[in-house]
């Protein structure tokens, strides 16, 4: 499980979306990603089980650094930036998943709708009791948002990857923020960050009718 690193790491990573939001309301895309990146390092503390989870998250997020680094990087600037350059230059497909290239659009959406779940996760860890099963927490938030966009096949490899969760105790402890009453107040403090960024996003990508991006 996490070590001392990682857990500094934590803290930083939850407020690390603190650093999205421009005075405009504007998602920056560095910060964002930098955010995943975090999370994927503590995902990947977590055991070969949840390995085909952090793969997936990771080449999601190579594929938009590669964006940030490549010809059109000043238009990958924020989340708004690249639906208006992607949109006007007709790189989003509204019809086929697996277009080539692929776009921005598609690839953040997927991200985002793992943010809902985190959001929820952590909501869920905040506010239960002590005894509870992170893999319960998991499961319910998992279904309550990512769920609905994924084939048996991966909810199935999901749920049982959750089954190997230790409890909110053991959990709490792992990211070793200090006691639990600490860990679940960074908790409270990086959530409305995490939940601004998602709302932000949701209301960007609804004005756009792209929420439903195959
Ligand atoms: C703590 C346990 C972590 C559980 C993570 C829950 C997410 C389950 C997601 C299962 C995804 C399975 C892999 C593949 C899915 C793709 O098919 C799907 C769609 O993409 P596409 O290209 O096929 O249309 N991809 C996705 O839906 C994106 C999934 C990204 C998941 C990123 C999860 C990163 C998790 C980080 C763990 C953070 C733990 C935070 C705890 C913090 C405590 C303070």
């Amino acid at each position: 499980m996490a070590d001392g690193d990682d857990v500094n790491g934590l803290r930083k990573v939850l407020v690390t979306f603190k650093s999205c939001l421009t005075d405009n309301q504007e998602v920056l895309m560095d910060p964002y990603l930098e955010g995943w990146k975090g999370l994927v390092r503590f995902l990947n503390t977590m055991g070969a089980m949840f390995s085909f989870i952090s793969k997936d998250a990771v080449a999601k997020i190579q594929i938009m650094e590669n964006f940030r680094s490549g010809e059109q990087k000043e238009n990958y600037i924020t989340l708004q930036s690249m639906v208006g350059y992607e949109l006007s230059n007709s790189l989003v497909d509204f019809t086929q998943p697996y277009s080539c290239p692929t776009s921005g659009c598609r690839t953040i959406l997927r991200l985002h709708r793992a943010l809902h779940w985190l959001q929820l996760f952590l909501e869920g860890l905040r506010t239960s009791d002590a005894d509870s099963r992170t893999s319960v927490l998991c499961t319910d938030s998992y279904n309550a948002s990512l769920a609905n966009y994924h084939p048996w096949i991966i909810r199935k490899a999901a749920s049982m990857a959750f089954y190997t969760l230790p409890t909110r105790d053991t959990f709490l402890k792992n990211m070793n923020v200090g006691t639990n009453e600490e860990a679940v107040a960074m908790l409270g403090e990086a959530l409305p960050h995490i939940s601004q960024v998602y709302e932000v996003t949701e209301s960007l990508y609804a004005q756009h009718k792209l929420l439903d991006l195959p």
